[in-house]
């Protein structure tokens, strides 16, 4: 029964050799697949141009930069005539921004630019409000054309 021997460890050969093949081919395919996947992040962040349409969306998901969305949006400030002064007296915005006085006195009062005329309100009744948007940065200094000591500014950045 030698031959028979011999015949079983051949057929053993060939079970392990198409074992240690079908192994072979399952660990290629592990590292093509598994290096197709570590490729694509690089495939995406080397090729800017074809994937800037589909990078918006994703990149909106993190939100960091939403916080700078924020901060680029124009904001209302509000300024209040109160017993012959402006509240707050200074201001610091951004171009884009819009402020509103609104006269709380008795007394009507103007907002008038020192310099130029930025500013130049009409004569605000008590409750009446007065809006002016800047559009170019620079400190506007004002007054009220009626009583000379009430001034502010405002710097636009
Ligand atoms: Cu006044």
């Amino acid at each position: 029964m030698g031959g028979g021997n011999n015949q079983n460890k051949v057929v053993k050969k060939g079970n392990s050799l198409v074992i240690t093949i079908a192994v072979l081919v399952v660990l290629a395919i592990i590292v093509v697949a598994g290096s197709t996947y570590f490729l694509q992040p690089q495939i995406l962040t080397s090729l800017p141009s074809t994937s800037a349409q589909t990078n918006p969306a994703p990149s909106n998901q993190h939100t960091p930069p939403v916080k700078v969305d924020v901060s680029q949006e124009v904001q209302t400030y509000n300024i209040q005539i109160k017993n012959f002064a402006f509240s707050p007296q200074t201001l610091s915005i951004r171009v884009g921004d819009t402020v509103v006085w609104t006269n709380y006195d008795i007394t009507s009062h103007t907002i008038t630019s020192d310099v130029g005329n930025e500013l130049a309100s009409n004569v605000l009744l008590q409750g009446s409000p007065f809006s002016h948007t800047f559009t170019v940065p620079g400190v506007y200094n004002y007054h009220c054309s009626v009583h000379s000591s009430m001034t502010g500014a405002i710097t636009v950045q």
